[in-house]
This record gives structure tokens, sequence and C-alpha cells, in this order.
């Protein structure tokens, strides 16, 4: 079955970007995985298509509406987990990646302006994730961050399977750094041991470094990975 993903925006000209080369792009075109693209603003009533309003209280900014929303969700809805991207939300990780790639698919809501009513996020039971501590312009470049991390673990998108379950984050570490020839450049030597052809000293290097970059880059990463 085709994993499938649909997003709503207000810029659908972002789509599918970045997705529409290298591997997401050839899996996109072999049928692996589809993407549509709603323009939330179609669903706007009024005679200049106004998709937001003022926010009550007071303040800065425009709220999308929660009523025009709510339509656009609903052209697509099905089974499909709703995630809304926006800086408020809990933030995304390599869990959630697989779990989506594991499931149907996913619909995905790309706020813009100071926010979305709050009371469509709470009907629609929707999924907030932030793909970090910074603020982006909108949920537009975080979607295609989610779908990039979600495609690239589809059955048969990657070459080698391998390299998936082996890279960083799927072990709960960071991934051990990586050497091609020349085994002298500008004065700097590959690790002996990796010119050595022990497969076991290789293995045993690579995890020590990876515990090592860890534990000195990623405190956090490293309180939990050393309990289990
Ligand atoms: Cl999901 N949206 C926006 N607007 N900014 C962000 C983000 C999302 N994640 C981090 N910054």
């Amino acid at each position: 079955m085709t994993w499938r993903a649909s997003v709503l925006t207000l810029f659908p000209a972002m789509f599918p970007g970045s997705l529409g080369q290298s591997l997401a792009g050839r899996a996109l075109e072999t049928g692996v995985w589809s993407l549509d693209v709603t323009n939330i603003r179609d669903f706007a009533r009024d005679r200049h298509r106004t998709v937001d309003d003022t926010p009550f209280g007071g303040g800065a900014g425009m709220v999308l509406r929660p009523d025009i929303v709510d339509a656009a969700v609903d052209s697509v809805a099905d089974e499909r987990p709703v995630v809304c991207l926006t800086p408020r939300g809990r933030h995304f990780t390599q869990a959630d990646a697989q779990r989506f790639a594991d499931g149907p698919g996913v619909i995905m809501l790309c706020g813009r302006y100071e926010g979305i009513d709050q009371r469509v996020i709470e009907s629609r039971g929707m999924l907030e994730l932030s793909i970090g501590d910074y603020v982006l312009s909108g949920g537009e470049l975080a979607a295609l961050v989610l779908l990039d991390s979600i495609v690239r673990l589809l059955p048969g998108v990657m070459g080698a399977p391998d390299s998936a379950t082996e890279e960083s984050f799927s072990s709960g570490l960071l991934e051990y750094p990586h050497y091609t020839r020349p085994a002298e450049w500008q004065g700097r030597r590959v690790p002996d041991v990796l010119l050595s052809g022990h497969h076991g000293a290789v293995a045993a290097w690579r995890q020590a470094e990876s515990e090592r970059i860890t534990r000195e880059r990623r405190p956090d990463l490293w309180a939990v990975a050393a309990n289990q």
C-alpha cells in the first residue's frame, strides 16, 4: 500500500520542495508514497477568501479560523493521524518518525500567522509537534523535515536497510566518525584500527567512539542511553 501524506497549507508552492529530489523524490515517482497538498484558502467562503481573524483578548498577529481549518481537514480526513506543526508542540523524535512510517500515512497542518484557533486542534485530536527551540515563519519547513525523516524509513526507500538501524538516534547514541581514502590527507591519518582488517576491533572502536561523542556532545542522550 502507498503511504499517503496530505499537507494543509496557505503556501502550497512550498511542496514538494526538497522532497521532490534525491531518495524521497525517487520514492514519490515510484509510488512508495504519495503527497497531496491542499490550499487552506480554498475553504474560505467570503469574497476576499479570508482565513484568519484578530485574536480574542487582543494582541499582535492573526489567528487561523477554526471553521476554515476544520473544513480543510475534513476534505482529506480518514484513519490517519493529524499533526499540527507548531513551535508550541512537543519535540519530534526518531521514534515518532518510525511510528508514522509504520502507519498508513499522516495529515499535516501547517500554521502561519500567530497561530491556529485551539478549539479545532482539540476537536480533531491533533498531535502538536515542533522541530526544535527556534521560531520558523510557518510550519511548512517543519512538515518537510518530518516527511523527509519518515519517508526514508518506508520499505524500499533506502538502499541498504542496515544503515537505518545503525545510525544516530535509533540506538540512542550518536554515530561514530567515518573515513575513506586517502589514508593520509593533509598530514591527518585515518585511525589505524580501521585499516587493520580486524572486524571485531573495528566494531569495538566504533562503539567506544559513539559512546565518547555522545557523552561529550549530548549528555542528555547519554544519561538515557547509559541506563539501558
Ligand atoms: Cl513546527 N513551526 C514553526 N512555525 N516554528 C517552529 C516549528 C514549527 N518547530 C520549530 N520551530
